[in-house]
């Protein structure tokens, strides 16, 4: 007599958590492509193929989630409240960053003693984005083009604009929210589905990776490698568990848990675009914020939260000084803070976009940038570190936000095990 299908145990390979799995893969994909080389470059269609089912998702998923949450909240006071908060959570925790990036380099030297030559660089310093810029971008001229593009402030700005219309014209919105509603769960459901072949993706990204950098690249910089991975950990460690106990009265070991699965995505995407659907299943379903603040929060933060990338400048900038022998003045500290503030804020998140946007702090402060050729040959495995804390600051602010608005399950967010 076969059991009905609600008695019968799913499979090992079900029973295993998701981010073991995409652990393992991270893994493995390591030890293979550090033991074949180059040759590992043949699990790259699998990394690529993930990466851009990931990116599928990206539009429809933030513009229909985004629609529902803010008809869902019908309080545009309450609206105005989160964005607030939001930015200027954003805005503290990048400088924090930049001042952690610069400390660590100042504290271990990582460019001291050694002895590196460069050549002409191929990149030009880049316009640091001014606000009025950034500002005046937000509003999309055609959202059609808008969302054909992936410009995700754009998409946020007429999704707000959509979904407060649709609860201010009454019952004649209904039908269109309830059309979003169904869209929205058929999205999140989707991003699930491709989640099932993330260990697979990640272990094509990485074995990639890992197969393309060898020892004779990777040791002459070690030591400003650690010194970004150091600088990285502890603003996660410090200030973003300092934020969420103090701040949020959360445990902020339940936060690391809950994130994991975006973590390893991020690192081995090296993409916190790429990584949006993947942080908006960690805040709704591991970390128990509402999709109305989750929506909002998570794809502002993707566009213009970027502390690891601010870590990185503070680190780099520093660095390349101790290595041509510039000593730096407290009023080029300063103008690093606020040029690598600007500067990450203009960081798209996709890989290596970091890297260009560190010649603005660079010229800000007269260094060559032709000095930009040393650490362009290690980019990935900063841009890897950098994207992670990326994603983690972005999925903290949406959890002190979701906790101070009371958008967030506790129950969901202090539950063991994570889905
Ligand atoms: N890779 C970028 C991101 O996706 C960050 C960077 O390049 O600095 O966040």
């Amino acid at each position: 007599m076969p059991q009905p299908a609600s008695s019968v145990r799913p499979g090992l390979w079900r029973r295993i958590p998701l981010w073991q799995k995409i652990l393992a893969g991270l893994i493995l994909g390591t030890l293979v492509g550090s033991l074949m080389g180059e040759q590992a470059s043949i699990f790259k269609p699998l990394g690529d193929i993930f990466i851009s089912a990931i990116k599928m998702l990206i539009v429809p998923l933030v513009f229909s989630t985004l629609v529902v949450g803010i008809g869902a909240m019908r309080d545009p006071q309450k609206m105005g409240r989160i964005g607030a908060r939001t930015i200027a959570l954003y805005l503290i925790t990048t400088a924090f960053a930049i001042a952690i990036g610069l400390f660590a380099s100042w504290l271990f030297q990582p460019g001291v003693g050694l002895e590196l030559s460069f050549d002409k660089a191929s990149a030009d310093a880049q316009e640091a984005p001014s606000l009025v810029e950034i500002l005046v971008g937000l509003v999309p001229q055609n959202p059609v083009d808008a969302l054909a593009t992936g410009n995700i402030l754009q998409i946020i700005v007429f999704a707000i604009g959509l979904g407060i219309s649709l609860t201010l014209i009454g019952e004649k919105g209904e039908p269109v929210l309830k059309v979003f509603e169904s869209f929205a769960d058929a999205m999140v459901k989707l991003t699930s589905l491709v989640m099932a072949i993330a260990p697979f993706g990640v272990f094509g990204l990485i074995a990639n990776v890992a197969g393309s950098y060898g020892a004779e690249v990777l040791l002459p910089l070690v030591k400003v490698i650690g010194v970004v991975y150091l600088a990285c950990v502890v603003h996660v460690l410090v200030v973003y568990s300092g934020l969420l106990a103090l701040l949020g009265r959360l445990n902020p070991m339940r936060y690391l848990k809950g994130i994991l699965d975006a973590l390893v995505v991020a690192y081995s995407s090296a993409s916190s675009s790429g990584t949006l659907p993947v942080s908006l299943r960690c805040a709704t379903k591991n970390l128990g914020i509402s999709e109305g603040v989750a929506g909002f929060v998570l794809p502002v933060g993707a566009t213009i939260n970027m502390d690891g990338t601010a870590i990185y400048q503070g680190v780099v900038a520093v660095f390349i000084a101790q290595l041509i022998g510039v000593d730096l003045s407290l009023a080029d500290y300063g103008m690093i803070i606020v040029t690598g503030t600007l500067a990450s804020i203009g960081t798209a998140g996709v890989p290596g976009a970091g890297l260009i946007m560190l010649s603005i702090v660079m010229a800000q402060i007269g260094l060559p940038l032709e000095a930009l050729a040393v650490v362009a040959g290690i980019d990935r495995i900063l841009d890897m570190a950098r994207t992670s804390v990326n994603v983690a600051g972005d999925l903290m602010v949406t959890t002190l936000v979701g906790k101070s608005e009371g958008e967030l399950d506790e129950d969901v967010y202090n539950a063991t095990s994570k889905s």
